[in-house]
């Protein structure tokens, strides 16, 4: 197929390759587009998390994080998995930068531990954590990538979660003064900002369904956290731009393409309220547009309960790029004796296509409905794809891993993001997760979702079929 008739035709027929029988996957390596198609100043890269990936839990003076107690408590993560030692970036990370690096790999996104450099949340700064990050920073820089850092990925101090965390108000305080430090700190080296990870997921999952640290649920929990949180990511970019020159900041959002279960008007009202639920409550105060009330009236009545005079303002700010992360597509079924959602969601199963490791459907057309929606905002500058990818089981077979599943996933999502790029949206690069295998939070270790292996008894690394098929690409190849 040449490359017009494919992108014309993805939208349709994209899923339906994961229909194929494994042995044609193999045939489908080579992608119908270059690097070249996405023009010269295209971000690429990949992406991973502190927590995810560093182990030396309590190394050298980190101080412990609600990760670390989550993990730690039993019956809260498969496999009773911990990320004591994950991938032992802490000690790896050399070898791990220039694997990266050898991987043709231009902008390297990571995340900051903050009890790493705050061990108490607040107050005594740990220089060994300050000093890790510069390590990391200048090893990037000397293999010639740049460093996109996200500032916060989900792991808060515990010190700060036993005053209440996100919960608490006193959290836009935090973060102002870890914010402050790491930007003062590192500002001169690193342009490239994100400051908060998918708040919607660390929010909903750790606040409202109790899945994620810190455990805990109920909608009011969740609609306080979701305040702060919205204030501290406006008030991080600010932060931001104050204090490092020529930054370019940013922040992500999980984002999921809702479809209605049926095409009839009561269950694209269903569709649209999960839509706001999922996918606006972050977004839309940032653009001055406020919380989506009109879908979500119960919201608001908690929302009133924690929102204080002049924050509406406040929870405005002009990020120079939005981080779009979009794995997946959702389908809820109108439900009516369902509390505030009135709605159930759909399994996955039933809806014919393949599903990844985490039970995800492949839906390679989410991404690019996901970037029309984001691009009709008139506020968002830019679009840059900070996450995507996907876990599959994967055999080591010498030193070879043959994941073509992966490798097809990659290529049928970009070509997506390529679409929307060829069809004037403003979107501006695309991030893998993941670099590496590595601690997929309440799953554990089994969901893989990196470009290279992971053996985590003997920490070897090995390239797999989607990692070399990536440095080919990037290459020009
Ligand atoms: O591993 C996570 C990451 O931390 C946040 N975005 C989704 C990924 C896959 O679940």
């Amino acid at each position: 197929m040449n490359r017009r008739n494919f992108l014309k035709t993805a939208g349709a027929a994209g899923a339906g390759l994961f229909l194929m029988p494994n042995t044609l996957y193999s045939a489908l390596q080579n992608s119908p587009y270059t690097r070249a198609d996405f023009g010269p100043d295209w971000q690429w890269g990949v992406a991973t998390a502190a927590y995810q990936i560093e182990g030396a839990w309590n190394e050298d003076g980190k101080g412990e994080s609600i990760w670390d107690r989550f993990s730690h408590t039993k019956g809260k993560i498969k496999g009773k998995d911990t990320g004591d030692v994950a991938c032992d970036f802490y000690h790896r990370y050399p070898q791990d930068l220039e694997l990266m690096a050898r991987l043709n790999i231009p902008n390297n996104r990571f995340s900051l531990s903050w009890s790493r450099i705050l061990p108490e949340g607040t107050g005594k700064v740990n220089p060994k954590g300050i000093d890790f990050y510069h390590k990391v920073i200048d090893k990037t820089l000397e293999l010639g990538m740049e460093p996109w850092v996200t500032i916060f990925h989900w792991d808060l101090p515990q010190a700060l979660q036993d005053k209440g965390g996100w919960m608490n108000r006193e959290s836009i305080g935090w973060f102002s003064e870890y914010a402050n430090l790491v930007t003062r700190e590192y500002g001169d080296k690193v342009k490239n900002w994100m400051v908060l990870n998918e708040p919607m997921a660390f929010v909903s999952l750790g606040h409202l369904l109790g899945w994620h640290a810190p455990g805990k649920k109920g909608f009011g929990k969740f609609t306080a956290a979701a305040h702060h949180a919205s204030m501290v990511q406006a008030e991080g970019g600010r932060i931001v731009r104050a204090n490092v020159s020529n930054a370019n900041v940013g922040t992500t959002q999980s984002v999921s393409f809702v479809d209605p279960y049926k095409d009839k008007p009561g269950q694209q009202k269903t569709a649209r309220r999960l839509d706001a639920m999922l996918n606006r409550i972050f977004i839309e105060p940032s653009l001055g547009l406020g919380y989506p009330f009109e879908e979500l009236p119960y919201l608001q009545k908690k929302i009133d309960k924690v929102i204080q005079p002049g924050d509406l303002d406040k929870l405005k700010f002009d990020f120079d790029f939005i981080g779009l992360q979009t794995y997946s597509r959702e389908v809820f079924r109108h439900v009516p004796i369902v509390p505030v959602i009135h709605a159930l969601r759909q399994s996955p199963k039933k809806r014919g296509h393949e599903l990844t490791e985490m039970g995800w459907e492949v839906y390679p057309e989410a991404i690019y409905q996901t970037l029309k929606k984001f691009n009709a905002y008139p506020g968002v500058k830019k679009i840059i794809v900070t996450e995507n990818g996907a876990a599959f089981p994967d055999k080591v077979e010498g030193d070879q891993v043959h994941d073509a599943k992966r490798t097809q996933f990659i290529q049928d999502y970009l070509g997506q993001v390529l679409r929307a790029k060829q069809e004037g949206m403003r979107v501006g690069g695309y991030f893998v997760w993941s670099f590496m295998d590595n601690f997929e939070w309440a799953e554990g270790y089994k969901p893989r979702f990196g470009l290279v292996h992971v053996d985590f008894e003997t920490q070897k690394r090995t390239v797999k079929d989607s990692g070399i098929w990536y440095r080919d690409f990037l290459a020009g190849k």
